[in-house]
Formats: structure tokens, sequence, C-alpha cells
């Protein structure tokens, strides 16, 4: 299973401890095509160029098979990779921290309208448990 994971990059890295837990416990489950995205070391200017960027990830959108999204921190990439993603019918879940004391964007928030697309508030201590449960479900689908 390929499996793309988006977080906050420019937007803000705040939570990237947390991005690593969430691709680490992604990869029991299949190949995280964007690890670099909890990567801890990554500079905020970008070696390869934004178009290549870009294009690059939305080649990796293509050929995933679940989208998983980290939403607390906002950023403006995230966004537009969930919005390409409902574009072409792909597998989505959202994780929200509402003790971060932000609300969800109505334009994710509301966009969990069937089982493809799912917005699941967690705290981050049952980060685990809550990605253990979503791909036990999609496997017996
Ligand atoms: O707007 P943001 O930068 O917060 O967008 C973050 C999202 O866009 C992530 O989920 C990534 O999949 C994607 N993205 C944004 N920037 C990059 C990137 N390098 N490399 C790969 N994916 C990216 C940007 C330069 C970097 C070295 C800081």
């Amino acid at each position: 299973m390929n499996i793309y994971f988006c977080g906050s990059i420019r937007g803000g890295r705040q939570d990237v401890n947390l991005y690593q837990r969430i691709v680490k416990k992604l990869q029991q489950y299949g190949t995280v095509l964007t690890e670099h995205v909890s990567s801890g070391s990554l500079s905020e200017k970008g070696e390869d160029g934004d178009q290549a960027i870009h294009d690059r990830d939305l080649e990796w959108l293509m050929v995933s098979d679940v989208i998983v999204a980290e939403v607390t921190q906002p950023s403006l990439g995230v966004g537009y990779e969930l919005g390409r993603a409902v574009a072409l019918n792909k597998r989505v879940f959202c994780l929200f921290r509402p003790s971060s004391g932000k609300v969800l964007s109505a334009m994710i928030r509301g966009a969990s309208t069937n089982s493809l697309f799912q917005v699941q508030d967690y705290t981050e201590d049952e980060v685990e448990s809550i990605l253990e449960k979503y791909f036990d479900n999609i496997a017996k689908n």
C-alpha cells in the first residue's frame, strides 16, 4: 500500500515530532511516499525548486492508496493536497488535535461527508491507536 502523509512545512514545523511518530506508525502499513515531511532537518528553502516539489508530490498523490494528514498546524500546502486528493477520489484521513486551541477549517471539517474523507479528533497520546483502528478498518473493507 502506498501512503501519502501530509504535514505542515512552510506553514510551521512545531508538530514535527508528532509527524515523526505518525510516519513511523504508517510504515507498519505500507510505503510512506512523503517521509521527508517528518524530517527534523528539513530546511525552509528546499533544493529542488518549488515546481519540481509540486510536480513530484502530485505524482505521488496520484499513485497513493491513502492520504493521511495531520491538520492541526494550518498549512496551505496540506490544504491544497487534500483538495487535489478529493478531486482524485482518494481515501483521506485527517487528524486534528482540539487541545491545540485551534479550530479546524470548515473546508476540511466540512469535507467529511462520506467514509472516503474522514476527520478524526484525537489527543497526542492516542495517535498510534487511532491509526491502528483506521487501518484495521480499511483492511476489512
Ligand atoms: O505549505 P506547506 O509548506 O506547509 O505544505 C506542506 C505540504 O506540501 C506537505 O504535506 C508536503 O507534502 C508538501 N510540500 C511542501 N513543501 C515541500 C517540500 N519541500 N518537499 C516535499 N513536499 C513539500 C519544501 C522545501 C523544504 C526543503 C522545506
